[in-house]
């Protein structure tokens, strides 16, 4: 375990990173580092637990502290304990059932002796110099909570991908309609009063897994909501929170910890989805206000929870709002993520765009630059299409594209009025007619589809090419 502060050799993206001079380790707060699993593997476990050890300075690392999830995994139960023996620093508290993250976490961090909580996922390879970042930013701005960069760890080979010094164009946090966290590109305005760009930069929101904020700081603004559940939603409960209470989330480029993204294993969810959709609707019943509703309609199973009162209760978490004094949604959005798509609350349609001739589903193509015809598959974001209330046809990725209508062609292109709440040019905007024909009328001319191909053609309304249907249900 090293002593001394490990800046020198800091493996951050940027080689700026290495001459930036942070506080020194004596005057860093103390870190209690908290890492929460359940059923991991072994050996990406003890990589997590080992390379805190090997790279947080002793004089500011409290304790590990792992906390089981009620894993049923062998190897976790005796083999583990006997392990961890041996690692003084290394605590170990164990649920007695699987509750999910967010109390896994409570149950360590309402243990922990030191000043600032690390949270990290329990598949994690930290890298010299990562830590001491974060305290050193906390130690300034006490009410920020802030993550390193995260790096990606291959699942198959467990190799770690370094960030690649000519691709470092940041990414921050950020969400779509249907409360899936999201990355994006730092927007140009957010440079502004950043000395370079390895200094740390906001984020609207945080991915979830990798975090530290003092502890202190933590319980004031109300650690996790504790009525969610095993996965899911937290993360945005928390950035929706901080930033609507006066706090601050940042990501720091000069803390570089790896993780490995995984596809989901098949018991992520024991009792299906639904548990994601319980712990959505709740931080959207306490935190977005009258936007609450664009995710309802774009999360039909949500809408249902929230409609049956399925949900639980949230009386204490819009109690905690009221007294924190919180500032409202719509706050949030146009000064912490101006430029987020904010679909039209009264939409006419959202749904998959069926085409009656040959009853496969309006498509966007991997560029987002094209539309085709494919056979519908339900998946919700490359067959989902919006008729919005200016007339435009807008896709349902985290950055929406509109139809746009040429001569005999059909594109995406920008949105330009949701975003600027102007209104639609003639070319992205729609009128449907009778016959369920999608006119332009700028051009005069409709919709159509000939077998994968999309067209502007003459209107007919004989045609059942060229008339659509929006439907809720996709057809499999
Ligand atoms: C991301 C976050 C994760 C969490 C999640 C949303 C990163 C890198 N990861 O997904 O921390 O915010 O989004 O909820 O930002 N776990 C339990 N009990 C459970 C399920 C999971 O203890 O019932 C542990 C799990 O072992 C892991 C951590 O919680 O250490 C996060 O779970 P994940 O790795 O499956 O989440 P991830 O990375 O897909
Ligand atoms: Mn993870």
């Amino acid at each position: 375990m090293s002593v001394l502060c490990s800046l020198k050799v800091c493996l951050g993206p940027h080689h700026r990173c290495i001459s930036r001079k942070f506080k020194r380790c004596p005057s860093l707060p103390s870190a209690s580092v908290i890492i929460a699993f359940y059923n991991e593997a072994w050996s990406t476990l003890l990589r997590t637990v080992h390379s805190v050890l090997h790279t947080a300075p002793a004089i500011v690392l409290r304790e590990v502290i792992l906390v089981d999830d009620g894993s049923t995994q062998e190897h976790l139960k005796a083999a583990l304990d006997t392990y961890l023996a041996s690692l003084p620093l290394v605590k170990i508290l164990r649920s007695p059932a699987r509750k999910g993250l967010v109390s896994a976490r409570l149950l360590g961090s309402s243990g922990a002796t030191g000043e600032v909580l690390v949270f990290l996922d329990s598949h994690c390879e930290c890298f010299a110099g990562w830590l001491e970042p974060l305290l050193a930013r906390v130690a300034e701005l006490e009410q920020a909570l802030v993550s390193p960069q995260v790096t990606s760890i291959d699942p198959r080979t467990l190799e770690v991908r370094k960030p690649v010094p000519t691709d470092r164009s940041p990414w921050r946090g950020s969400f779509d309609w249907s409360l899936s966290f999201s990355w994006e590109q730092l927007p140009a305005y957010e440079n502004d009063g950043r000395k370079d760009d390895s200094f740390p930069y906001r984020t609207p929101t945080i991915s979830g897994g990798l975090f530290a904020v003092y502890k202190d700081y933590f319980d004031y603004i109300g650690t996790y909501d504790d009525q969610m559940e095993i996965w899911g939603g937290e993360n945005l409960e928390l950035s929706f929170r901080v930033w609507q209470c006066g706090g601050q989330m940042e990501i720091l480029p000069c803390s570089v910890v790896g993780h490995v993204f995984r596809d989901d294993p098949p018991d992520m969810y024991p009792d299906g989805p639904s548990v994601v959709y319980r712990n959505l609707v709740r931080l959207a019943e306490v935190w977005l206000d009258e936007y609450k509703d664009i995710f309802y309609t774009r999360v039909p199973e949500a809408a249902e929870i929230a409609r049956k009162g399925l949900f639980g209760d949230v009386s204490e978490r819009r109690q905690l709002r009221d007294r924190l004094q919180c500032k409202n949604f719509s706050w949030y959005l146009w000064n912490i993520h101006p430029d987020l798509y904010i679909p039209g609350l009264h939409r006419v349609e959202h749904s998959s765009l069926v085409n009656q001739g040959s009853f496969y589903c309006l498509s966007t193509e991997e560029t987002e630059v094209f539309v085709s015809m494919d056979p519908c598959h339900g998946q919700e974001e490359r067959q989902h299409f919006e008729y919005t209330e200016k007339g435009e046809i807008v896709t349902g990725g985290p950055i929406p594209r509109c139809l746009r209508a040429g001569a005999l062609s059909v594109v995406l292109a920008e949105c330009v009025a949701s975003v600027d709440s102007a209104s639609a040019p003639d070319e992205q905007t729609f009128e449907v007619i009778q016959h369920g024909m999608i006119v332009n009328l700028s051009l005069s001319l409709c919709l159509s589809a000939t077998g994968v191909d999309v067209k502007m053609v003459q209107c007919d309304p004989t045609d059942v090419d060229q008339q659509w249907m929006f439907m809720e249900e996709p057809l499999e």
